[in-house]
């Protein structure tokens, strides 16, 4: 990605952690025992209020959004709590990430992205289109931009160094990469959880296209791990204006695309940095991440 510094100003020093790792938008840390030394047993995930759009991390925040991707994570685990294990150990966090941010159990993670796709678009839709089908799952004809699968669909990728694009997977990549058993285990997992969830979601109001899941292993078996079903990894789109054919506007961030795309005066192919987002586009983005919280989870978010 152009413009990505190793670390964020914002990443946060907090005191008795060490971190591990910085994502676009999120913050891996270890919690330091009594002699000062890193465990390895758990790990703080810390969601913060960045946003990224076409492949930058804006400078503007979007406030509130670590907290709602957090704690729209933590209602979804609750919902799946019976299909699938899943690595919370404690929402007990420092004061200063309160609310974003999840005690894990550190888990060995499977070397792949789990994409579920119930409607066909993005990388997906490019590949129907050269191939008719996607990662090696034959499609019928006559699919076009947004059209619903006829079932929910494993379309698994790498998992690319950062900075680099995950790359398509066939199933028996999958299986040669995590053995016969798993790979069984991560499809039918994944396909079930994006099937559960748009039953919930589109009682409520929004389709959720595709996600990405990930999985660790604990015991032999599947551990679900990182976020889910959150905005940051699935395209939500608002079921009253789904149309197929044409391309849908995302459910949180079309606010920030459509200003940056015109108003703005940028050129994402400039390479220059994105400008700061207007105080209304802010404002107006915060509101879809919290629209969404309420929707789904039928709660008020505070
Ligand atoms: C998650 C990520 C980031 C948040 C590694 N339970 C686990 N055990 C071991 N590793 C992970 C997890 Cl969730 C793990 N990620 C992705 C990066 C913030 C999540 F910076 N990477």
């Amino acid at each position: 990605m152009i413009g990505r510094p190793d670390t964020y100003d914002d990443a946060l020093d907090l005191p008795g952690y060490a971190r591990v790792y910085s994502g676009k938008v999120r913050e891996l840390y270890a919690p330091l025992d009594s002699d000062g030394a890193p465990r390895d047993d758990v790990l703080l995930l810390v969601a913060s209020d960045r946003i990224s759009a076409y492949d930058f991390v804006l400078d503007s925040v979007i406030p509130d959004k670590g907290r709602v991707l957090t704690q729209l994570s933590l209602w979804w685990f609750e919902q799946f709590a019976s299909l699938v294990p899943n690595h919370v150990v404690s929402t007990d966090v420092p004061a200063e990430v309160e609310g974003r941010a999840i005690l894990v159990r550190r888990l060995p993670m499977l070397p792949v992205e789990c994409i579920g796709r119930a409607y066909l678009t993005g990388s997906g839709l490019a590949e129907y289109r050269e191939t008719s089908s996607v990662c090696g799952v034959p499609l019928p004809e006559g699919l076009t931009e947004a059209s619903r699968l006829p079932e929910t669909i494993f379309t698994p990728t790498t998992k690319a160094p950062v900075g680099e694009h995950d790359q398509p997977m066939t199933y028996a990549q999958v299986e040669a990469e995590i053995g016969a058993e798993l790979a069984a285990k991560v499809a039918d997992m994944t396909t079930s959880i994006l099937r559960h969830g748009n039953e919930i979601a589109a009682a409520r109001g929004i389709l959720i296209a595709d996600t990405k899941v990930e999985f660790g292993v604990a015991d032999g078996e599947l551990v679900l791990a990182d976020e889910v079903l959150t905005p940051d990894s699935s395209r939500f789109w608002r079921a009253e204006e789904y149309e197929v054919g044409r391309p849908q506007k995302s459910y949180d961030k079309q606010y920030v695309r459509d200003w940056l795309a015109s108003e703005s005066g940028w050129d994402r192919h400039s390479g220059d940095a994105p400008p700061p987002l207007p105080a209304d586009i802010v404002e107006a983005t915060r509101a879809t991440y919290v629209a969404a919280y309420e929707a789904i989870t039928g709660e008020r978010f505070r």
